[in-house]
């Protein structure tokens, strides 16, 4: 390796790579985008900070407590248990292993529907868990009657998503939450995306610790929490199940850990708790109502060119039935637009976060007209 030791050189190459990062401004595609301002200044003050040693950083460890404590609030449980994790994927891991724990089955399983996120494909694998995919009903939400009908003695977890990855879609927590209760079985919501979602919607939707048989919840501050990544939070209803995880740390300043990874990011907590305390839920609301009108613009957008969403988005995730899907989809890409596809119903997916303005929308209405138009023609 050639050692450069100017540190413009070394800035310059470091800036060259990112220049090749697709700005936000082209894409439709994450769920993630530019943290807050005062995020990423908060961030840049824990820099070294090491959440997984809370004995030396007692400081991030007070903020991780208040971060818990405010998002318990908006979740309808401001004495909820938790902790920030590193986004959906640890949230998620980590809730399974907590109802695994607590049911202690020689072959346990855990429900999701269809549409479930592929963090939880990764959650069977880890942890050895079967993991059954329940049917869903044409607007796309898990079918109650399948969950029933899949449910067995080795079933630890029932799981429903507050915002699914593809289409947005809320599954009837409500039901769910009575099928937890009359079954006596754990129930996880993955409201990754949602959880910073529902809460401001006009709509209201029941899907969080309100419902009593709602057992754990993840929500993404990286998503629309407007934080830094990596931002996720596991919330729990009570401490017992999170001490379901717990694993003695004999040398450190704490006795015990019940997160996934050891060194954690401080950084992350940090930002969180700025975000949430500069925008408060007035702020957030705002945020979400104005994707929402952007959301809507480009589904009038497409409705003029006679393309319709797969569902009435309840979010800001749409998708769209598009004819020769494909080939559209190659065109946008071509001309620079980071778009993606949904699995089934097979659809055109964008995800109109907080940085897609109505310039933005313009211009790609503008050239999907045109991938639209040259692929019908051809
Ligand atoms: N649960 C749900 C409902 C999700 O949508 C996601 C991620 C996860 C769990 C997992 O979260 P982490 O990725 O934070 O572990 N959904 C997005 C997706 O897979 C994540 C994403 C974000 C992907 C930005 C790409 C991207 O540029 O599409």
């Amino acid at each position: 390796m050639d050692n450069i030791t100017k540190e413009e050189d070394i800035l310059n190459l470091v800036r060259e790579a990112k220049s090749e990062d697709i700005p936000y401004e082209r894409v439709f595609s994450s769920m993630c985008t530019y943290p807050h301002p005062i995020a990423v200044k908060a961030h840049n003050l824990f820099l070294s900070s090491n959440a997984g040693d809370p004995g030396i950083f007692k400081g991030t460890n007070k903020l991780e407590k208040k971060v818990i404590s405010m998002i318990g609030d908006l979740l309808h449980k401001r004495d909820a248990c938790g902790y920030i994790s590193t986004g959906g994927t640890e949230s998620n891991i980590q809730a399974i292993r907590m109802a695994r724990n607590l049911k202690q089955r020689k072959k346990p399983n855990f429900i999701v529907s269809e549409m479930g996120h592929f963090s939880f494909e990764k959650t069977a694998d880890i942890l050895g868990i079967k993991l059954k995919k329940a049917e869903v009903r044409d607007d796309l939400t898990i079918d109650p009657d399948s969950v029933e009908r899949l449910i067995d003695d080795d079933t630890i977890a029932i799981v429903g998503i507050a915002g699914t990855t593809e289409f947005g879609q809320i599954d009837p927590i409500e039901e769910l939450s009575k099928i937890a209760l009359e079954n006596d079985i754990f129930l996880h919501i993955d409201g990754a995306f949602g959880g910073f979602v529902i809460p401001f919607l006009d709509e209201k939707y029941m899907f969080d610790f309100e419902l009593d048989g709602v057992s754990s919840i993840s929500v993404d501050p990286h998503k629309m929490g407007m934080s830094v990544i990596p931002s996720g939070a596991l919330l729990t209803r009570d401490k017992k199940y999170l001490k379901r995880l717990e694993i003695s740390t004999p040398y450190l300043s704490s006795k015990s850990q019940f997160t996934l990874t050891g060194t954690r990011s401080g950084a992350s907590i940090a930002a969180t708790y700025a975000v949430l305390m500069y925008l408060g839920w007035d702020g957030f609301k705002s945020i979400v109502k104005s994707c929402l009108r952007m959301t809507n613009i480009i589904v009038e957008g497409m409705r003029d060119l006679d393309i319709n969403p797969v569902i009435d988005p309840k979010m800001n995730v749409l998708a769209l039935n598009v004819p020769k899907l494909c080939k559209v989809f190659n065109t946008l890409w071509k001309k620079g637009w980071c778009v993606s596809k949904t699995r089934k119903p097979k659809a055109l997916r964008l995800v109109i976060m907080p940085h897609i303005t109505e310039d933005i929308i313009d211009d790609f209405l503008k050239d999907f007209k045109r991938a639209l138009r040259d692929n019908l023609i051809r």
